[in-house]
């Protein structure tokens, strides 16, 4: 089965997709251990792209069996290994290099290495300009309280042919997505909504799921408390059978 389609069938099933992503630059390999039974996809990448992308990703490879799905921080952020790579582009980025310039240059590659395409438009959402993926993406930051202009642009994805939409507050952010934002961009773009950046607790993973999004995406997480993984599992999950989306 392919990646995608597992993924869309985690959804129909349980409401909503955990992915643990692990930035290859700060691997927390004992951690990673918890992530066999706590997670549904392993996400790879980071901003800055220093690192042996191969071998982490053969060594999350040795730990689980999840699918791996690359997310690309540049054009040199591509292994042969993994088994997907999120397709982006960042749709609000003042620079047309990373809307589009990348992905057409890393596009001959992933082709040549078989891995499979999933179709994402990446918004960058304050506080990301706070964040490495705002400094680097030199990004149009979108404002938390006029969430229909997410909404606009989910939509816009939409009308382009993408099947999903990253909602990204940044790696670190000092808070998360505001549940208005998740909401309105669902409800108007009806593609699958992923939600990142700043999602500490089990708590507020639940409240963004119940808002809205089909996934959520912990980082920092995994590295500094990899304890929490199987709360905020647990609390996507319960989300997942409340939501009536
Ligand atoms: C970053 O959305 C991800 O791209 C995850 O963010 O590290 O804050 O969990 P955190």
């Amino acid at each position: 089965m392919k990646v995608e389609e597992r993924l869309n069938r985690i959804i129909e099933e349980e409401g909503a997709i955990y992915f643990v992503l692990v930035d290859p630059e700060n691997v927390n390999y004992e951690g990673l251990e918890k992530i066999k039974d706590y997670s549904d996809a392993i996400l790879i990448g980071g901003s800055s792209g220093i690192c042996e992308l191969d071998y982490v990703v053969k060594e999350v490879k040795k730990i689980t069996k999840l699918p791996t799905i690359l997310f690309p921080g540049n054009v040199d952020n591509i292994s042969k290994y993994a088994d997907a790579i999120l397709y982006m582009s960042l749709f609000n980025s003042l620079n047309p290099y990373w809307i589009i310039t990348a992905p057409a240059l890393g596009a001959l590659k992933i082709l040549k290495y078989n891995l499979e395409p999933i179709p994402t438009a990446y918004l960058c959402i304050e506080p990301a300009k706070k964040t490495s993926v705002g400094f680097v993406g030199d990004i149009k930051e979108i404002p938390q309280n006029k969430p229909k202009i997410t909404a606009m642009y989910c939509l816009s994805a939409k009308f382009f042919g993408f099947r999903w939409a990253y909602l990204e507050a940044g790696s670190g952010a000092e808070y998360p997505i505001n549940n208005e934002t998740i909401k309105m961009a669902k409800k108007v773009s009806g593609i699958n909504i992923i939600v990142g950046g700043g999602i500490k607790k089990p708590e507020i993973a639940y409240e963004k799921v119940l808002a809205g999004a089909d996934g959520i995406v912990t980082g920092t997480l995994v590295e500094k408390d990899p304890k929490m993984i199987e709360k905020v599992y647990d609390a996507i999950k319960k989300a997942g059978r409340e939501k009536k989306w």
